[in-house]
């Protein structure tokens, strides 16, 4: 393993004799969600990987030093501390240099995780094209499927997004977008998108979206995508979805918030103008995919 980054034993010792290991993104956790919701779902997440067999390795940059599998304490700093900087791969080498603290975002996180032996990641939803009207933004984490090998086990990507377009810049990379259970690509905190977005396959089992993604790679492919809709008690309905959405974008330009600051600021104002509902869901779906990441990983071979 390489010198610049720091794993901790317990993943170390796993990844050597593969055994199963999901990593765990931490801009959910630093910008994504609020104190203290956050801590909550980052301890349930790694609570849902260990019940399911596997050893979870949550990732960021902790004063310039990029570490896979976080202590308690470390989990619980990130969680706390105002400031931190929400990286993607981009920004990885920035925040190394500036011996800074990183949240690592989906892409981030893919890179390090990948850097550490670790082959499966589970998140909320993934980063996209954002919807016409706003301003031309293309999250790095599709650009990162196209080149890392690794599983992301996610909700579909979020429904702030222009989720067609999405989907076809993912096909023109090469990234197979898998369902899970479905054959329709699901929408985060909404379970499904109006009219029917195809997934490009669909397994009903831990054991084919394993092989599927083995298979893959051993073709020479590098990410893909496992997306299971939100759990059915939680999920938020499209209509109400969409009407706070279109608030949430009108505060978002008249507050003029650009760049990587979008994401967080319309996830803020999601969770207040549903009364919360968004977080419950995001909460939910995060922790059931954590658990989906593991029952994956288990079934991946060396
Ligand atoms: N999933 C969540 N909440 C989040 C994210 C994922 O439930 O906040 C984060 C991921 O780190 C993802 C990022 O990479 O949102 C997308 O940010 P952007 O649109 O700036 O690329
Ligand atoms: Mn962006």
């Amino acid at each position: 393993m390489t010198n610049w980054l720091t794993v901790s034993d317990e993943v170390r010792a796993a990844v050597a004799v593969n055994r199963p290991v999901v990593a765990l993104e931490s801009t959910l956790i630093a910008h994504g969600l609020p104190w203290p919701t956050n801590l909550e779902t980052a301890r349930e997440s790694e609570a849902a990987v260990r019940a399911a067999g596997a050893v979870p390795a949550t990732i960021a940059v902790l004063d310039g030093t990029p570490t896979v599998g976080l202590s308690a304490a470390q989990l619980e700093l990130l969680a706390r501390a105002p400031g931190v900087r929400k990286a993607s791969r981009r920004d990885l080498g920035a925040a190394v240099a500036l011996k800074q603290h990183a949240a690592t975002t989906v892409s981030a996180t893919m890179a390090l995780a990948h850097a550490a032996g670790v082959r499966v990641f589970a998140t909320g939803g993934l980063g996209g094209a954002h919807r016409e009207g706003e301003a031309f933004d293309i999250s790095a984490d599709l650009a990162e499927l196209a080149r890392t090998p690794v599983l992301v086990v996610c909700a579909g990507a979020k429904s702030i997004l222009h989720l067609p377009r999405t989907l076809e810049i993912l096909e023109t990379l090469g990234v197979p977008v898998v369902g899970y259970g479905t054959d329709a690509f699901p929408a985060f905190y909404v379970r499904d998108h109006a009219p029917a977005l195809p997934v490009s396959a669909r397994v009903d089992s831990p054991a084919d979206a394993a092989a599927l993604f083995a298979a893959h790679v051993r073709m020479g492919g590098a990410g893909a995508v496992l997306a299971q809709p939100c759990p059915a008690e939680v999920a938020v309905p499209a209509v109400e979805f969409d009407s706070w959405l279109t608030e949430a974008a009108r505060a978002a330009s008249a507050a003029g918030v650009t760049g990587a600051k979008v994401t967080p600021f319309l996830l803020a104002r999601l969770a207040d103008l549903s009364g919360g509902r968004t977080l419950v869901a995001n909460r939910a779906l995060i922790v059931a995919n954590a658990r989906l990441a593991a029952e994956v990983a288990a079934r991946l071979e060396a």
